[in-house]
This record gives C-alpha cells, sequence and structure tokens, in this order.
C-alpha cells in the first residue's frame, strides 16, 4: 500500500472590520467652548462575508487607558463585503483644555469574531491651543531696517504657552535673524508685534524671510499655521502713482502733464529719469518728454507737472527707471488712454441679417 499524498485546497471565508490610520475626522477644528463638533470614522468590512450589528465607538482618551466613551454609532443594516460606511457622532467642544486625542474604535464589545481584532482602531489629535499669522507684512524702515508687522492669535480650545517668534532668512544663515516673546495667550485672544531688524548689507532683489511662532516650544496639532513666508525687499523701487496722473485737453497741441513720482523702496535713487511716450505705446519713436530726477530719497514723493507736444488722441504712457535695475517694475508705469482706440485689434467678421 503506497503513501498517497494528499493536498487540499483550503479557503476559509473571514470576517473583518478594519478602521484605516488618518481616515477620523472632526468637523470643525476651532469650535467655541461649548459648541458640538461632530467627530467621524469609516469603518471598512475588508473581509468576505457581510456583516450585521456593526458598530463604531467614539472615546475621549484611549479606551484602554480609561478613555471616556462619547457614543457607540450603530452602521444601519447590513455592510457588505468590500464596503465601507462612514459613521459619526456629536462632541461637546471642551471649554478650555490641551490637545485631546479620540478613539474610534470598531466593534469594541466584540460581538464579531474577526480574523484580525488588532485592525478595529484610529485615533484623531484635535483641540488644544493653536497659535496662528492671522496677519503678517514686511515693511521698509529706514536704511536697512525692516520691519515685520504680525498678528500672532490663538485659534485653538486651550490657553497657549509663553512662547517666541522668530524670524529666519535662511539664504543668509540658520540662526534666527530677530526675535520676540509672545505671551500666553487666551482662546481667541491676539498679540500684535512690530519687531524690527537691521537686514546690513544684502544684494539688490526680492529676499524670502520666514516668521516661525512656538519652533518647539508647546505641542500644537495644527503647526503649518505656525509660519508665514514674507518677500523681502532690497534694492530700487520706484513708482509712478496711478492716482495722481493729470492730463488736460488731449486734443490740444501743448498737453500739461501732472504725474506723480515715488521712492518706495528701501534705499535712496539717483538719476531717476521719468519718460512721456505718445500713441499709447512705449515705443522710443514715441517718446515726447524725459524729466529727470537727479535725486530721491527714501519714501521721497516728487510731483511733475511738464507740458507735452500733442494731441495725444491715442494716449498717453508714462514711465519712470533709474540706472540701477527696479526690483518691482509693474509700477513703473503708468498710462492713459485716448479718444481713439490705437491698439491692434483683431475684427472677427460680423454678418448682417
Ligand atoms: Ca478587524
Ligand atoms: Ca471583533
Ligand atoms: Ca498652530
Ligand atoms: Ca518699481
Amino acid at each position: 500500500m503506497g503513501l498517497t499524498d494528499l493536498n487540499v485546497l483550503g479557503y476559509t471565508f473571514d470576517r473583518n472590520l478594519t478602521l484605516l490610520s488618518g481616515e477620523m475626522r472632526v468637523d470643525n477644528a476651532h469650535p467655541l467652548p461649548g459648541e458640538t463638533v461632530i467627530l467621524s470614522a469609516t469603518v471598512h468590512n475588508t473581509g468576505d462575508l457581510p456583516l450585521e450589528n456593526v458598530t463604531v465607538s467614539f472615546y475621549d482618551g484611549n479606551p484602554a487607558l480609561g478613555g471616556a466613551l462619547i457614543a457607540e454609532a450603530p452602521v444601519a443594516g447590513v455592510l457588505a463585503a468590500g464596503y465601507a460606511v462612514t459613521v459619526s457622532t456629536g462632541f461637546i467642544a471642551p471649554v478650555s483644555s490641551g490637545i485631546r486625542t479620540f478613539f474610534a474604535v470598531a466593534d469594541a464589545g466584540n460581538l464579531i469574531a474577526e480574523q484580525d481584532e488588532g485592525d478595529n482602531q484610529d485615533s484623531l489629535r484635535a483641540f488644544g491651543p493653536d497659535l496662528a499669522f492671522t496677519s503678517a507684512e514686511l515693511l521698509s524702515d529706514w536704511g536697512n531696517v525692516v520691519k515685520l508687522r504680525a498678528r500672532v492669535s490663538n485659534l485653538g480650545t486651550g490657553v497657549s504657552l509663553p512662547t517666541r517668534l522668530l524670524v529666519f532668512q535662511r539664504a543668509a544663515g540658520m540662526d534666527a535673524v530677530a526675535e520676540m516673546a509672545i505671551p500666553g495667550l487666551q482662546p481667541g485672544e491676539s498679540h500684535t508685534v512690530s519687531l524690527p531688524w537691521d537686514h546690513g548689507l544684502q544684494a539688490a532683489g526680492l529676499h524670502p524671510i520666514e516668521a516661525t511662532v512656538n519652533l518647539n516650544d508647546f505641542d500644537e496639532v495644527d503647526r503649518e499655521n505656525n509660519l508665514t513666508v514674507l518677500s523681502m525687499p532690497v534694492g530700487v523701487d520706484l513708482a509712478l502713482s496711478p492716482f495722481n496722473l493729470e492730463i488736460g485737453d488731449m486734443s490740444r497741441s501743448q498737453t500739461p502733464v501732472t504725474i506723480t513720482v515715488v521712492n518706495a523702496g528701501p534705499v535712496a535713487v539717483t538719476d531717476a529719469v521719468v519718460v512721456l511716450h505718445n500713441f499709447f505705446t512705449r515705443d522710443a519713436a514715441s517718446m515726447l518728454v524725459t524729466y529727470p530726477l537727479p535725486s530721491l530719497a527714501r519714501g521721497e514723493v516728487v510731483v511733475v507737472n511738464t507740458i507735452v507736444p500733442g494731441p495725444l488722441t491715442c494716449g498717453l504712457y508714462a514711465t519712470v527707471a533709474a540706472p540701477k535695475e527696479d526690483i518691482d517694475e509693474m509700477n513703473n508705469y503708468v498710462s492713459v488712454a485716448g479718444a481713439i482706440d490705437c491698439s491692434v485689434r483683431v475684427f472677427l467678421p460680423q454678418v448682417s441679417r
């Protein structure tokens, strides 16, 4: 009698519920104290069989360490294999607290025997203090001094601890270029800062500046709003004011023009020139008048009154420039269209009926 190898290809139909990491949600991360928020979690039937009596229990804190049950949310009807359903429960936001960790557990009472009882849980950190930049701007002060004007707000549900606001110019080194203390803030409270520093000698151009609050003094769920990136302009920035441009009768042979030049940048400017063009273009051939400005102090405003030969039937184009490159060209031009539209256009054929 020979040996018989008996190979049995077996397959067991499994039951399994799964909560995937990172699928828990809270509908409002910044509730007012006492406001009801909605916690939700998605339970997947990752087994082979449809399941009934599926529940997801929500806890405030880890249930294995004494976390309090918030609610047990039932899944209505049958959860078919391969399907998932999201269940939710209300939770009254804490009046004031640190960060909470919420847990969702599928089949917490273990009414369903599963292939894997260890994949039934997900968690979500929420609430607590949440510092954020709610406004921030960089202003040129005088010389090489710039100033960060910013508002830091506590958007969270818990009191924030005293911390620091740090300013970095990463390209210039790893150390903070400026810093100041931020006091502890109540939920909803804001703190406005005005923080000047001397940027020293910098190349002309736009330099990215990072301001960050609470780099690592205390824990926050949302750290993305603790950072703001601003642009520090260094160098010449002349501008023509679009609000202070006055032109006389553009059909005359002599037309008075009043134009306002602003030195908007952080440095004094020498040898600037205002150029006025006819025909609503900046072509050299259309140049009417050049008006030199030998020196402009930082922040200086100069009103130029001149008379240009007309008529300006197509319109007037004004530019300002200096020998040193301008860090923002967009504000160096103003124009006024004339009575005649001289711009090049493509006309579609018109069909009359
Ligand atoms: Ca499971
Ligand atoms: Ca189970
Ligand atoms: Ca924050
Ligand atoms: Ca400019």
